[in-house]
């Protein structure tokens, strides 16, 4: 492409992001969404460290000041002066915040952002700043909210991110669409006719989300939704990895002293690695579907797997070489976090050594299943972009939310994982993704055949990781500064 033409794209889309900021942190939206929301952040956070790595690194303190004394990091920070603007909202859960949480991308992103400008990140301590929050969020997920195979469990639709996917029907179907709180649907008067959830989807929305605030946000009381999601505990995993990253170089980013960091309340560099392939592993043992070709949703209530093809089940494809070298890797190294930054233990697996070097690992196993359902015809293989629910599944639908439409975030994750496996090939198909993002206006979502835009336009992330995907060049999952 022109280099004219590259450059015109990163300052339309360093545009959007200037108009969306407010000065503490980045709306997704100025009309659909004017709040802070939790993973929109961490993603707008990676697309802003290439311009103005202070703001990127404001957008994430902003967030954590918003951190509860459980250590959740809230799905929606309001601004309460437009509470009118979006439901629901503070008035709804009587709190400055939701009780809800997002997907947990942001020890990753901080990683990303520390790395941009490690200079920067240094002199204002950064790391140190947002470490032990980081940790403390992660601890949350670990704790209060293990199901029953000890992953993370989704207590509502919204805090998967994905909030209509198909993922959710069946555990949806037995949620009465009947809520107490009158509903207001602001969101209508920005997205077109059969974009957005339903009215029936909606009532149950409410309803559990009232279950889970009249239940004071404890996580001990089933209110009805207790869900696992791949693309969320890959997120965990990817996360715990960045935070083992973070423990070691805390020391050279104003952090405090090596044994501080090594022992710190956070844990360890290497109770990081170990969290992460225990998260991995279970990931695997209970989530993969062998005829799908990809992991699926288990739902913690019933114990059944939920056998649908969505984006979410590719996901895992970041974890390098496939989740079940990762987990080797740790079992093969029990001391792995004694080992010096940028090295993997000498008894790691080629494919998790090449993945810390930042080298392509070799493909194999699940790695290599998971590829051939991004290429196949529900994927890639049927359509110019990444729909968000595979064209196979009966409940695609092209223009609906998460249900067809391509997201620039999703495209973004399964970006950074081809690359990671030296899959140029894969890269450029996916980077098309985003040649659209600019003339349709930096919209919320394509359809995935034609790559009309969808949704609100002039969407923070969809700028956010355009700028990424042209201006980054790592092919590692988790870089080195
Ligand atoms: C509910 C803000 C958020 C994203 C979600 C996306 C959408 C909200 C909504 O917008 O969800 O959180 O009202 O539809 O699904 O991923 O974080 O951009």
């Amino acid at each position: 492409m022109h280099k004219d033409f590259e450059e015109d794209v990163a300052d339309a889309a360093a545009r959007v992001l200037e108009t969306n900021w407010t000065g503490r942190y980045t709306v997704p939206a100025t009309g659909l969404y004017p709040h802070q929301w939790s993973w929109d952040s961490a993603f707008i956070a990676i697309g802003t460290r290439h311009r103005e790595p202070a703001r990127a690194r404001a957008e994430l303190v902003t967030l954590l000041d918003a951190q509860w004394s459980d250590g959740r990091v809230p799905q929606i920070v309001y601004d309460v002066g437009r509470d009118d603007d979006y439901a629901p909202g503070a008035g709804f859960w009587r709190s400055a915040t939701s009780g809800l949480v997002q997907p947990p991308v942001h020890a990753w992103a901080a990683w990303l952002v520390h790395c941009a400008d490690p200079a920067g990140s240094a002199r204002e301590g950064f790391l140190a700043r947002v470490y032990h929050r980081l940790a403390r969020w992660h601890e949350y997920l670990h704790g209060p909210r293990a199901g029953a195979v000890g992953l993370p469990v989704t207590k509502h639709p919204w805090e998967t991110g994905t909030d209509n996917s198909p993922l959710w029907d069946a555990a949806l179907e037995r949620v009465p669409p009947e809520a107490r709180t009158a509903i207001r649907r602001p969101d209508l008067q920005h997205a077109g006719t059969g974009e957005r959830p339903g009215s029936r989807d909606y009532r149950r929305y409410y309803r559990l989300a009232e279950a889970y605030r009249d239940a004071g946000c404890a996580d001990d009381v089933p209110i009805g939704f207790a869900m696992v999601c791949p693309l969320f505990v890959s997120m965990l995993a990817v996360s715990e990895l960045a935070l083992a990253r973070m423990a070691r170089s805390l020391p050279d980013a104003g952090g405090g002293a090596p044994s501080d960091v090594e022992r710190g309340a956070g844990g360890d560099a290497g109770t990081h690695e170990a969290t992460a392939a225990r998260v991995v592993a279970s990931m695997d043992a209970h989530l993969w579907d062998d005829d799908l070709g990809l992991y699926v949703a288990l739902d913690d209530t019933t114990g059944e797997r939920v056998r649908r093809a969505t984006v979410n089940g590719l996901v895992p494809l970041l974890l390098a070489g496939g989740p079940t070298e990762a987990r080797a890797r740790t079992e093969a190294s029990p001391s792995a976090g004694t080992t010096p930054a940028g090295t993997a233990p000498a008894g790691a697996p080629a494919a998790a050594r090449a993945a810390v070097a930042g080298q392509a690992p070799p493909v194999t196993g699940r790695a290599e299943r998971l590829l051939a359902t991004l290429t196949g015809p529900g994927f890639l293989g049927g359509g110019p972009f990444l729909p968000s629910t595979s064209r196979e599944d009966p409940a695609f639908d092209p223009a609906l939310y998460w249900r067809g439409p391509a997201w620039f975030n999703t495209s973004w994750l399964l970006l950074r994982a081809v690359r990671a496996l030296g899959r140029d090939d894969l890269a450029v198909r996916l980077g098309e993704h985003f040649a659209v993002a600019a003339p349709e206006g930096f919209p919320e979502y394509i359809d995935p055949d034609t790559g009309a835009g969808r949704g609100t336009r002039q969407f923070s992330w969809t700028a956010a990781l355009t700028l990424d995907a042209r201006l980054s060049d790592e092919s590692a999952v988790l870089p080195e500064p």
